[in-house]
């Protein structure tokens, strides 16, 4: 008797847990989806204020509402997730695969086994590195690269006069394109201008929790700090924790000089106020633009290969307050 009480409690148990388990959307994707386009999208995370608005975009977007069934699953910041999402969303027969790749390598046989399938690919945000471009339909993102050298321009002027600096460069998720353009910027920064010195570089994995960690140590290590180059907001809020608790200065009347990449509302707040010298903007509101792509190819029409996105930046001596009430993540 006491083993059939277990037993069906086991059941219950094992029950509960494949309803709970890997179900970031409240439904079974497969269940009824007449009429309705299904879109698979496997995201990065949850590391940052960006990848929030990011996430609201495309769950805003592909709403049943506006004609979708949306799969969304969560990769926690592991490549190995996103490749079982997408197998996942083959499985499921979705009419696209749409993924924000946590890193550039490693996606040629899982895109392999989606063209066979005959879904088509979409990449949104970070891209990646593959032998076949033909191997996804088209990707829609920011030109990273360029984002740095916007900032580094910033700092060639700012410290026009300065015979040395010494830069601290708190870098994103390692092998991620927005960590690759940022970090490839200020190298080349650093190769021209004889002066410059990173003094200290380790990644903060665009979390606030890491980049304050990081800067901790480094207040630890070094007393002369002219310039924090941090590849994102978050993490340039840790620093700044890091920095009020050691008793350091920085932004505009301080010691050390702050560069930012997003420059979402928090980040353009601080930008305000005078805690981050310059930051340079990264737009998450991808959903649109994604869902601009899949109407063209249910039209059959081809959409660009490549979409950059058009991006500002705010430098703390000219920013508004209007800039920050124009803000809409
Ligand atoms: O800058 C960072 C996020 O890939 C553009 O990822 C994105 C980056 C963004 O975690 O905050």
């Amino acid at each position: 008797m006491k083993k059939r009480v277990w037993i069906l409690l086991c059941l219950l148990f094992m029950m509960l847990a494949s309803c709970t388990q890997g179900s970031n959307d409240s439904r079974n994707p497969s269940e009824n989806t007449e009429g309705l386009i299904v879109v698979g999208f496997s995201q990065v995370g949850a590391e940052s204020d960006w990848r929030h608005a990011n996430s609201k975009s495309m769950r805003d977007t592909f709403s049943e509402e506006n004609g979708y069934r949306l799969v969304f699953r969560d990769a926690q910041q592991k490549l190995e997730n996103q490749i079982a999402a997408i197998r996942e969303f083959i499985e499921l027969k979705v009419d696209y695969i749409v993924f924000a790749p946590v890193s550039e390598e490693g996606w040629d046989d899982v895109l392999r086994e989606a063209k066979a399938a005959g879904i088509p690919v979409i990449i949104v945000d970070r891209m990646i590195q593959t032998s076949d471009d033909n191997l996804f339909t088209c990707w829609v993102g920011s030109d990273f690269r360029k984002e740095g050298d916007v900032a580094v321009a910033w700092m060639e002027n700012a410290f026009e006069a300065r015979s040395s600096i010494n830069i601290v460069h708190l870098q994103g998720s390692m092998g991620s394109s927005a960590q690759i353009g940022r970090t490839e910027g200020l190298q080349a920064g650093v190769d021209r201008n004889s002066g410059w010195e990173i003094i200290y570089r380790d990644s903060g994995d665009f979390t606030q929790v890491k980049g304050k960690e990081v800067m901790e140590y480094v207040l630890k290590q070094y007393t002369r700090i002219d310039v924090l180059y941090c590849e994102n907001d978050n993490m340039a809020y840790g620093a700044m924790e890091a920095m009020d608790m050691a008793a350091r200065t920085y932004g505009v009347n301080g010691e050390v000089t702050i560069l930012s990449f997003d420059a979402t509302r928090t980040g353009l707040e601080a930008t305000l106020q005078g805690k981050i010298n310059y930051n340079v903007e990264c737009n998450p509101l991808h959903g649109p633009r994604v869902e601009a792509v899949i109407l063209q190819l249910e039209k059959g029409e081809v959409p660009d290969k490549l979409a950059y996105v058009e991006e500002m930046s705010f430098d703390a001596a000219t920013i508004t307050q209007e800039d920050i009430d124009a803000r809409a993540y």
